[in-house]
């Protein structure tokens, strides 16, 4: 498991020790100070237990790592110490090798801060998987996984290249895929990119890019394994299917499946099917819709995101996490691969299919659909081997007729699966989570139950979701005490202004 799972840092010149940072990811903290070069660090780390791996000191440089690199073993041979111990004293030596431009070179799931005399990085990785937040001042910096734990940073700049936080003052978001320097006198910053979405297009043959796929996704399953255990999510459709089996191909032992249903659907069939397929140990957890619903203020809080749609995408597997046993599990997920494949979209006619994937890749960044807060509140850790970034450097630029092709949707992840899973599975036509769990269905049922018109429940959910955001992000409020029963009537309530 990674050594940190989230921080809050302040450096600066004349920093006092600031008051302690609220998370809404639940595990331990422990506290650091220390001072190089005249610049005070307060860090406080957010973690699973053990904590030691995720700083390394070395000269005056200081690194901090929220999360974990997958291409270490591509990585080690690049440093003079061949024998990082942990995976933030591989970036300290990176660091000293490539400067910031080692940020480049990772692939993985993490948030970075690097303290370097008076300068301070920070730094997301390709996807922004792991969200980061700052607030800069001169003289003082403060980087945050989380942007209610900058609630009370103080005044902040505008900072060029990241996206401010609806109203938290001076909270801004770094963007996916990029290094903030940060001169903490100054409070001059510059942004750098070190990866975008891929906008070119491939040419290949159906053999070579479903090869090109099949071994992408192995090898980023593999990397994401761990040594214990490991727990997949799956619905039964393609993608947690694909990730399941080339994870249980990858394990000497049993692996682990979950699947989740409500008392409004599941989709519990077509995941046994595939668990009795791979052989795994399966589970099915039935979540009722009233405490489903219920955690609707966990899953905003936790993706600090008032988007609706991606907040009904979030809520079922909020819930799920919360349900499973014991804690400390390392959970892979099938998330996110029918964005770069355009799967959301029902779409079979190649433009407006390839159109759909260049929008959605270049409107992700912010959303957090893939933050570790959301299984983080319950003590777990996820990680998403469609995101990883050589899986996307392969499935991006695929040209649209290799991604809807012989009357099917994401044609190349299917036929790339056909030898390991059942073929029921790989021809099952997609449905979305939110759908699989009767999660939209339940939701639109409250408004409309309340009188709300039918052309009116998206607004009225996006109202919800977006006063939900200001009460346990911007406010600060414990999610638990967020009556989300009495927010849905009230906004039911409210008429629109005609
Ligand atoms: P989707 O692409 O909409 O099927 O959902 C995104 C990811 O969430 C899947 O790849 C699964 O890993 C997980 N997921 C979706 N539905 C379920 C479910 N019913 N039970 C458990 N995990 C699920
Ligand atoms: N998903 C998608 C992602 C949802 C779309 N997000 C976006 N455009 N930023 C996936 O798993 O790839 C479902 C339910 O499908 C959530
Ligand atoms: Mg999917």
């Amino acid at each position: 498991m990674p050594a940190a799972t989230g921080f809050r840092i302040v450096a600066g010149r004349d920093a006092d020790r600031p008051p302690a940072p609220r998370f809404a990811a639940s595990g331990p903290t422990t506290e650091l100070s220390e001072r190089t070069h005249g610049v005070a660090l307060w860090t406080t780390l957010l973690h699973l237990g053990a904590p030691d791996g995720a700083v390394a000191r070395r000269g005056g440089k200081v690194t901090v790592l929220a999360g974990e690199i997958y291409n270490g073993a591509e990585l080690r041979p690049l440093v003079t110490d061949d024998s990082p111990a942990s995976d933030a004293e591989l970036l300290l030596a990176l660091f000293e090798v490539y400067d910031l431009h080692a940020f480049r070179l990772v692939n993985g799931r993490f948030a970075a801060f690097v303290l370097d005399g008076d300068r301070a990085v920070l730094a997301t990785d390709h996807a922004g998987t792991v969200p980061l937040y700052a607030t800069v001042a001169p003289g003082r910096v403060c980087a945050g996984t989380e942007a209610k734990a900058l609630r009370n940073a103080g005044p902040g700049l505008l900072l060029p290249g990241s996206r401010p936080v609806a109203g938290l003052d001076g909270v801004h978001q770094v963007t996916a895929g990029s290094v903030l320097e940060v001169n903490v006198v100054s409070g001059a910053v510059r942004p750098h990119r070190t990866w975008t979405p891929p906008v070119h297009r491939r040419v290949m043959s159906e053999s070579r890019a479903v090869d090109a796929v099949r071994e992408a996704l192995r090898r980023a399953v593999r990397t994401r394994l761990g040594d214990g255990t490991p727990l997949v999510v799956i619905s039964g459709g393609i993608d947690s299917s694909s990730v399941a089996a080339l994870a249980a191909d990858a394990s000497a032992t049993k692996i682990d499946t979950v699947s989740m249903g409500t008392t409004e659907s599941d989709e519990f069939p077509q995941a046994r099917a595939v668990a009795e397929h791979l052989g795994s140990t399966h589970q099915e957890i039935t979540i009722p819709t009233d405490r489903l619903i219920r955690r609707l203020p966990h899953a905003v809080g936790a993706a600090e995101c008032g988007d609706p749609d991606i907040i009904e995408y979030l809520l079922p597997l909020t819930a799920l996490y919360r349900e499973l046993s014991g804690t400390g599990r390392r959970i892979l997920t099938g998330y996110g691969a029918d964005i770069p494949l355009g799967g959301m979209h029902r779409e079979s006619r190649l433009p407006q299919l390839d159109s759909a994937v260049a929008h959605d890749m270049d409107t992700f960044d912010g959303l957090n659909e893939m933050t570790p807060v959301l299984s983080g509140i319950s003590g777990h850790w996820t990680t998403h081997p469609f995101w990883d970034r050589d899986v996307l450097d392969v499935l991006v630029p695929l040209e649209a007729g290799l991604k809807r092709r012989h009357g099917q949707d994401k044609w190349a992840l299917r036929a790339a699966m056909c030898d390991i899973l059942p073929r029921e599975t790989v021809l099952r036509p997609k449905l979305g989570v939110h759908e699989g769990s009767g999660t939209t269905s339940y939701f639109s049922r409250l408004l409309l139950d309340l009188e709300v018109p039918e052309q009116r429940v998206h607004a009225a959910k996006r109202q919800v979701t977006e006063e939900v955001f200001r009460a346990v992000v911007v406010d600060g409020r414990d999610p638990d005490e967020v009556d989300i029963t009495d927010v849905v009537r009230r906004v039911a309530a409210a008429r629109p202004a005609t």
